[in-house]
């Protein structure tokens, strides 16, 4: 097998099988994977389709049948070489015939990983980290969690000029416009979990659900309500439209924990000021998406009352748009003097 650059074409098909529609949010990565044969045609396709189904190299090997033989599988992860849900597939690889593995991004979990030593073990012939950047890209969240043991966090925020998240009695205030909102919901249909305090629960009802045209959603994120407050049996996060969950947890870190158990990869938190302030204050805000609408407010509440060592905490912008007549600013926290 030759370099690293021969393979590139067969990675962006893979990287493009992987990002398929029905490919898995939350607890299991999206994997691609195509089997390229001794001339260098496509043989066979295969992606993962979330926990409990094949990985994406045992549905690109059945779709190749004998085909696999000799060949060489190009997968977006590392193989797995444990028995999870399904078999290693590692060792579906070497039953198949397949004689070189070319990966772009290392499995980051202890349980799966190190599947590129077992195939080299066994004479096979390994590339690693081909467009390894892309690949990684397509499971950001996720790889952050492995990393972490917990989900990672997006704050999503809207602020008047005047960085008030409502008017000055507190209750529900229209911030932004439709174009940002409907920008929101894009974020809701990519998260695991949405989470707000008890007060936006009573204060604003929201169902936080996901509403994007023409696309249909069919795992909609979990709707976390984090607080001590009753939440009456009629509010709208609490309708089948979605699940919900109800913690009287205040740790951050401990609700974090929690989450993650139940598969959950990446959070979506919005609100409110409370809440926001704890996350913040445990360092536990991975993302911002901060949105700037138009208007003076004059009081209300701000986005964080109370934060302890706000000074710390600087946002690597990625992103700044118009949206609407929005400012939407995207970026990474970093929180000085931690790796974080
Ligand atoms: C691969 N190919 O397509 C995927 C992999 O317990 P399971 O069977 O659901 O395995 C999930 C773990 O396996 C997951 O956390 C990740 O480390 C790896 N996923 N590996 O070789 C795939 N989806
Ligand atoms: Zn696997």
């Amino acid at each position: 097998m030759s370099g690293a650059g021969n393979w590139s074409d067969a990675m962006g098909e893979a990287i493009t099988l992987a990002q398929s529609s029905d490919a898995p949010h939350g607890e299991n990565p999206r994997v691609g994977c195509v089997i390229v044969d001794a001339s260098g045609a496509i043989v066979g396709r295969g992606y993962h389709r979330g926990a409990g189904t094949p990985h994406a190299e045992v549905a690109a090997l059945a779709d190749a049948g004998e085909r696999a033989l000799g060949a060489t599988a190009v997968v977006t992860l590392e193989p797995c070489a444990h028995t999870g849900r399904t078999g290693p597939c590692t060792a579906a690889l070497l039953a198949a015939g397949i004689t070189g593995v070319v990966f772009a991004q290392a499995d980051p979990t202890p349980q799966a990983g190190g599947g590129a030593q077992v195939l080299r073990a066994a004479g096979l012939d390994v590339i690693a980290g081909v467009r390894v950047d892309e690949a990684a890209r397509i499971n950001t969240a996720w790889t952050f969690a492995a990393m972490h043991l917990r989900p990672m966090v997006t704050w999503k925020v809207a602020v008047s000029l005047d960085g008030r998240v409502a008017g000055p009695d507190g209750g529900p205030t229209a911030i932004t416009g439709a174009a940002a909102r409907a920008l929101v919901h894009e974020l809701r249909a990519d998260v695991d979990a949405i989470v707000v305090g008890t007060g936006t629960a009573l204060v604003d009802d929201p169902s936080l659900t996901v509403r994007v045209p023409g696309r249909e959603i069919a795992n909609p994120p979990l709707r976390v309500v984090v607080g001590s407050r009753p939440i009456p049996p009629d509010a709208h996060v609490l309708d089948d439209a979605a699940p919900s969950l109800l913690i009287d947890e205040s740790n951050p870190a401990v609700l974090l924990s929690d989450l993650y158990q139940r598969g959950i990869r990446h959070v979506l938190l919005e609100g409110g000021p409370t809440l926001a302030s704890a996350f913040l204050s445990a360092h536990v805000i991975d993302r911002v998406e901060w949105y700037v609408a138009p208007i003076l407010l004059g009081a209300g509440p701000v986005a964080l009352p109370g934060v302890d060592g706000a000074s710390l905490v600087g946002v690597d912008v990625t992103d700044v748009s118009v949206v609407g007549e929005d400012v939407r600013i995207v970026g990474h926290v970093r929180y000085e003097g931690s790796e974080a």
